[in-house]
């Protein structure tokens, strides 16, 4: 059990470049991709709802449980958009200045490791707070980005 164990930690680490060079064979396979996660972020983003507007007694379990996943999603979308993976949903902007494309995913995975922080505290206030420059940053990144 022990050496499984260290297998699967072994493989885990040894499985981070290859996630970080994301590799797709269709274009069809990148966009069905980053699609299918930003419905999971955005699902579990919208269930920290409730609890950041303080409609609801904080379940500190229940908000960590999000928080981890949207905060797994924001790793994943980026390197689904390579080249050839244009759609009408896309400004052009994200290949033509891939400085600020990179810059908008920086800011969302920096808010979210303060959202990480907040679920941590168990403090409402902070709560709000974060999940308010989270749901600033997708919005930044979406005016940016996304065609209506
Ligand atoms: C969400 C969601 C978004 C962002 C954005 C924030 O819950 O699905 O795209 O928040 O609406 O302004």
């Amino acid at each position: 059990m022990k050496m499984f164990a260290r297998a699967v930690s072994l493989a885990c680490i040894a499985a981070v470049p290859v996630l970080a060079h994301a590799q797709f064979a269709k274009p069809q396979d990148a966009i069905r991709y980053r699609q299918a996660v930003m419905t999971v972020m955005g699902s579990h983003f919208g269930r920290l709802a409730p609890y950041a507007r303080g409609d609801k007694p904080l379940d500190a379990a229940d908000i960590q449980a999000n928080v981890a996943l949207v905060s797994a999603m924001a790793k994943l979308p980026w390197n689904a958009f390579g080249p050839g993976t244009q759609t009408d949903k896309v400004e052009d902007s994200i290949w033509s200045d891939s400085a600020k494309f990179k810059q908008a995913a920086d800011r969302l995975q920096g808010d979210v490791a303060k959202l990480e922080a907040a679920a941590q505290s168990g403090d409402q206030a902070q709560l709000r707070t974060a999940y308010g420059a989270v749901a600033a940053s997708c919005k930044a990144c979406h005016d940016s980005f996304r065609k209506r």
